[in-house]
């Protein structure tokens, strides 16, 4: 027991010295006069459900790309077409000059319509072959499109994947083909409803090989999906818009009627994929108890989590907040994790302490301004503690 006091009092100490000086800070008068209203509750201080603004997830994220022209300079020819007569227009992609080069970093840079940048795979790598596009989001992110535009003409064939294991496995999104049956194994027109809305379609819409410059495919997540008037009351569409990473996989190329007369390296140089912007658009997965995401210590995005909820999505309740089962917040009802109550229990001496120094340890453990590796350790004591 003594021991118990003397390490509350520590505790106490310790708590009301870093209290003192690091949590002062921020915590000023004018600063609480000041600071904007928490969305995250509504104006008499209850709890409501709140999320992270709308963004395109892509923006200025790196993409990986299978091939990229000009690691050797190379010819492209780019086609225009005026009536029947096809010309061809032809440059060099080269990696060691910044005005030849398309790198994948144009993929996600700022889309300025007047200076398109873009970035472009080498020539004629055609079915069997492909190209991929990869894509991590650095989190979960509850996706609502996967946009792209493409400087060349759109592939006759492509694949639109996500991961919801930053990576490990994969599972289809969305197909597009000329060809849907053949190339995927999918009916160029399904219908979606409540018993298969997990499932990745195939469409033969957004193939056309014109524009042959321009043309966009743009693929959401919810569209045609029945349930998705009522997405807060669906666990199936909530993680199927769910993704930590994204894959673009170009199947096959459009050849201009081509291959077949002319052979020549002209008209090969003329098939290549080439897209000007990527846009991934969506929220980050905060499961209704977090307002925005922001860097931890060590660069990692995750939610900056309210409610008494924890983890990178919000997806737990804090250490000690385990009165009622974490669950997500909806328009209705915000579902707060619950505070241990230390007044409702009637507890023994000895459990009254425990108590006591646990939710001094937790109040500690959730200083703000706490590095994550410490705030770790804090909630390990914390644990140690209760359990004595
Ligand atoms: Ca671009």
């Amino acid at each position: 027991m003594l021991r118990i006091s003397d390490a509350l009092v520590t505790l106490v100490t310790f708590y009301c010295v870093v209290s003192g000086t690091v949590g002062g800070y921020g915590m000023s008068m004018f600063a609480a006069q000041t600071s904007p209203p928490d969305p995250c509750y509504d104006e008499n201080g209850h709890p409501r459900r709140c999320i992270p603004d709308f963004v395109n997830a892509a923006f200025g994220k790196e993409v990986r790309a299978s091939s990229t022209c000009g690691k050797t300079p190379s010819r492209y020819c780019v086609v225009t077409e005026k009536g029947d007569e096809k010309h061809r227009n032809c440059h060099t992609c080269d990696a060691s000059d910044p005005k030849k080069y398309h790198p994948p970093a144009y993929l996600t840079d700022l889309n300025n319509p007047h200076n398109l940048t873009c970035w472009q795979s080498d020539n004629y790598i055609q079915y069997p072959q492909n190209v991929t596009l990869t894509l991590s989001l650095g989190k979960k992110f509850e996706v609502t499109y996967v946009s792209l535009q493409f400087c060349s003409p759109r592939p006759e064939s492509m694949a639109i994947f996500k991961s919801m294991d930053y990576g490990k496995s994969w599972v289809p999104f969305q197909y597009y083909s000329t060809q849907c049956r053949k190339m995927y194994n999918k009916p160029s027109k399904a219908t979606i409803t409540k018993q298969n809305e997990q499932e990745a379609i195939c469409t033969d819409s957004h193939t056309d090989m014109h524009p042959l410059s321009g043309g966009l495919i743009a693929f959401s997540t919810l569209d045609g999906r029945p349930s998705a008037h009522d997405f807060d009351n669906s666990p199936v569409l909530q993680d199927w818009v769910t993704a930590t990473d994204i894959k673009v996989t170009f199947s096959r190329l459009h050849t201009f009627g081509d291959e077949n007369e002319d052979d020549s390296e002209l008209a090969r140089d003329s098939y290549f994929y080439a897209v000007s912007d990527l846009q991934v658009g969506g929220r980050c997965k905060c499961n209704g108890h977090a307002s925005r995401c922001v860097k931890d210590r060590d660069g990692n995005l995750v939610c900056e989590c309210k409610h008494n909820t924890a983890g990178p999505e919000c997806d737990r309740c804090k250490p000690f907040h385990y009165d009622r089962p974490w669950q997500r917040a909806t328009a209705r009802e915000a579902n707060e994790c619950v505070d241990y109550d230390a007044q409702a229990q009637p507890l023994q001496e000895n459990q009254r302490y425990k108590g006591a120094l646990s939710w001094l340890w937790g109040r500690l453990c959730v200083f703000e301004k706490a590095q994550t590796s410490w705030r770790d350790q804090c909630w390990r004591k914390a644990h140690a503690e209760a359990l004595l």
